[in-house]
Order: C-alpha cells, then sequence, then structure tokens
C-alpha cells in the first residue's frame, strides 16, 4: 500500500503557517499501528461554515449523515472500501497529523472528478515526435496551473451533489481549460459540442484515494480518473486552450517521468502512459 506524503507536509495549507500537523513518521501511518500519544491539532477553516457544499459539524443535533452511503445528494461512499467512524469519519490510508475538516467540506470522502486529456506529440510537419533515448512516442496532456499552489496539475475538480462524474469530467475541463465561465455564448456553444462528442469515448484509469495536500484524518479527497485521447489531434488537440477559474495557466504539456503535478496527478498520468505504451 502506498503511504501518503502530500498530506504530512509540515503546514497546513491556507493558514499562512500557523496550523501545523503532528510529524507522522512512515511507520505510524497506519491507524493498526499503536501511538497512544497521538493528539494532533484540531482544525476546520472558519471558512467553511455556512457553506451549502460543506458539512455541519458532527456535533450538531441537527446534522444525521449516512455515513458510507449515498446519503441524499451527497455521496457519503468511498472507492476505497468501508471506512471507520469513530465519530469522525476516519482516513482509509492512515495518519496525516491534523483532525477536522480542514478546509475539505465534507466529513470523510470528497469526491473529485479529474479529465485526463491527450494528444500526440508533433512536429510541424505534423509528424509524431519520438523520444530520443526511448524510441517512444512523446504523449501530452492538458495541464493547468492551479490558482492555489502554483502547481500544474489534471484540470479537475469537485463533484457537485447530485451530479454525474461523466459530468464534472466536462464541466471541470470546460471551466478550467476552456474558460467556459468568461468566453462568450457563442464560443461556449463551439467548445460545448466538441466536447459532449470527444469526452464520450473515455477510458477510466483509476479510481480511489488521493494524496492531497489539504486531506486530513477525517476528510480526504478521492478522485475518478478518466483518459480522453485524441489519437489524429483533429478534435481538441487542435482547440485553443485558455485557462479559467482556479486555473492560471494551461497549455499541452509533455509528458515523461520527470513531471512534478500536484498531489498524485503523476500517478495518474504514468498510468495514462502505460496505457498508450507512450514514453516516459
Ligand atoms: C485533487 O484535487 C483531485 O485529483 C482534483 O484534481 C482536485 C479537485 O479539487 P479542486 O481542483 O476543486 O480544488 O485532489
Ligand atoms: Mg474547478
Ligand atoms: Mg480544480
Amino acid at each position: 500500500r502506498m503511504l501518503h506524503t502530500k498530506c504530512r507536509s509540515r503546514f497546513y495549507p491556507r493558514t499562512d503557517n500557523t496550523v501545523t500537523r503532528t510529524e507522522v513518521p512512515d511507520e505510524k501511518v497506519p491507524w493498526e499501528v499503536k501511538w497512544d500519544r497521538y493528539y494532533p491539532t484540531t482544525y476546520t477553516a472558519p471558512f467553511i461554515k455556512g457553506q451549502s457544499w460543506a458539512d455541519p459539524e458532527v456535533t450538531d443535533t441537527n446534522f444525521h449523515p449516512k455515513w458510507n452511503s449515498i446519503d441524499g445528494n451527497v455521496n457519503r461512499v468511498s472507492h476505497m472500501g468501508v471506512y471507520k467512524v469513530n465519530p469522525f469519519p476516519l482516513n482509509p490510508m492512515g495518519r496525516t497529523g491534523l483532525q477536522g475538516r480542514g478546509v475539505l467540506g465534507r466529513w470523510g470522502p470528497n469526491h473529485a472528478a479529474d479529465p485526463i486529456v491527450t494528444r500526440w506529440k508533433r512536429s510541424e510537419a505534423q509528424e509524431v515526435e519520438l523520444n530520443f533515448e526511448t524510441k517512444k512516442p512523446i504523449l501530452q496532456f492538458v495541464a493547468i496551473q492551479r490558482r492555489d499552489t502554483g502547481e500544474w496539475a489534471i484540470p479537475g475538480g469537485m463533484v457537485d451533489p447530485g451530479e454525474k462524474v461523466t459530468s464534472t469530467l466536462k464541466r471541470e475541463f470546460m471551466e478550467e481549460a476552456l474558460n467556459s465561465l468568461e468566453c462568450s455564448e457563442s464560443e461556449r456553444e463551439k467548445s460545448k459540442s466538441m466536447i459532449e462528442k470527444f469526452f464520450n469515448d473515455g477510458y477510466e484509469v483509476y479510481r480511489g484515494y488521493v494524496d492531497d495536500h489539504r486531506n486530513t484524518d477525517n476528510a480526504w479527497m478521492e478522485t475518478v480518473a478518466v483518459n480522453f485521447h485524441d489519437e489524429n489531434g483533429t478534435s481538441v488537440g487542435a482547440f485553443a486552450l485558455s485557462a479559467g477559474d482556479d486555473a492560471v495557466n494551461v497549455h499541452w504539456m509533455d509528458i515523461s517521468k520527470n513531471l512534478l503535478l500536484y498531489a498524485s496527478h503523476n500517478d495518474l498520468i504514468e498510468k495514462v502512459v502505460a496505457k498508450h505504451n507512450a514514453h516516459w
């Protein structure tokens, strides 16, 4: 089992380094390993209080969540199997050094979707480029630079209550990589009809836990990552990209093992590379 690391960094995000995680050594990550004096700080960001996308406190007498279930519009089922609740949901990948929800809205799993849009890297003469050493074709994916951390990432986002993952994939790609929230009506129609067609043919590469720096002992990110590949580069591969919403930049990024992406996005990209037998 992979050990999460990004959610064991010293400072919790968006707290001006005022919220510190308890240092969790690798061997103490699993809950099964006894740690009697494990008393991490509890932190829930003040700005999530009362938000429509956020849960109330577990102690709120009006809050009756159905853990490990589809709870009305909210999916509280984990892709990782049944999680423990005592009385807070317990991170299935182990200790993170922080209790509470941090900046995450939901107790337990917070579901996201990641569209991994790929094409082959081509020369000006439109020939697929091979890597000099591996002699394998170079794959490119649509990467966005996140406003929050400045890191490059897959243009993913949270599944809205009641939303289908297939819709989240399209919506987030359109918002973050095609700037659908700010472009003209006619541009939006154009990209929408292209995306509707192109996103029909997806290949699911992963569903499960994400090692996200926002994770805590009681709230964590999970995703469904789907690859949409433009083999000839004539569909989305020929489309003008434009960063929007939480993205400050967007471009077709060459894929190799040297990538340093947000959260565990490197691992997701590696799965896509394996599927296409591309350069890594
Ligand atoms: C990651 O955070 C997921 O893999 C997804 O890419 C992203 C969703 O969160 P936001 O982009 O909405 O912040 O864990
Ligand atoms: Mg988004
Ligand atoms: Mg996003």
